[in-house]
């Protein structure tokens, strides 16, 4: 039996049938895809450090290697996944570091106003600095109590509930604190410089005057 067929029966008013859970177009997906470009990265523990560079408060960079940053506060996050190519994955429990305690404890200087994520590899996605303040942006390490995975990102992945999925890489190594906006990797190949699920923000070609970079 589903999850949403028992919540219907104890609580027959609250869940009307066909009630709107998926942004528009989407579809639920059972089990969990992997989803990425290229290879997956093998994690080397003495190499890894989580760079914060760019236009930071105090003008230094900032870094943890990985043990310090395991040790960083561990929160969790229930919250739904959306990915572009129009499945969802909903109610997924993720565990680690909340953006917001990063952004606290290597604060960008005042006139930051967008953030380059960047991955393994070179990968890359740019996001408003409000979007990674968000209260739900996690830098995930754990997935339902699990350590990730090593193609779901290990040792550490974005997630930003309320975008697209692709707006999370994977195998994260830093952040770069922008005073102007700038595009990542699929921003800078067709796909939408927000990207917000609710208003189906998919492609580049959607965008509105003052979305995003010329193109
Ligand atoms: N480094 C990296 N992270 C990435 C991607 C990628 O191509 N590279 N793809 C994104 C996309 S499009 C999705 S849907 C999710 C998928 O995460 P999953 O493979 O754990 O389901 O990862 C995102 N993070
Ligand atoms: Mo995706």
């Amino acid at each position: 039996m589903g999850q949403s067929e028992s919540r219907k029966r104890e609580f027959p008013q609250s869940v009307p049938a066909g009630a709107p859970t998926l942004p528009p177009g989407q579809r639920l997906q059972r089990g969990w895809p992997v989803t990425h470009y290229g290879p997956v990265p093998r994690f080397r523990p003495d190499r890894w450090e989580f760079r914060v560079f760019g236009a930071t408060a105090d003008g230094e960079k900032h870094s943890w290697t990985h043990e310090e940053f395991s040790a960083l506060p561990y929160t969790t996050v229930v919250a739904d996944l959306h990915c572009v190519t129009k499945y969802s994955m909903l109610g997924v429990e993720w565990g680690g570091v909340a953006a917001r305690t990063v952004l606290g404890l290597a604060p960008p200087a005042p006139d930051v106003t967008h953030v380059m994520v960047w991955a393994e590899y070179g990968f890359s996605s740019n996001l408003r600095l409000s979007d990674l303040a968000a209260e739900q942006s996690l830098f995930a390490t754990h997935k339902d109590g699990e350590p990730l995975t090593a193609e779901h990102g290990f040792p550490v992945r974005l997630v930003v509930p309320h975008l697209y999925a692709w707006k999370g890489p994977k195998w994260v190594r830093g952040l770069e604190y922008m005073t102007a906006d700038r595009r990542g990797f699929w921003e800078e190949r067709g796909y939408h410089n927000i990207g917000d699920p609710w208003r189906e923000q998919r492609y580049s070609y959607q965008e509105r005057p003052g979305d995003g970079p010329e193109l």
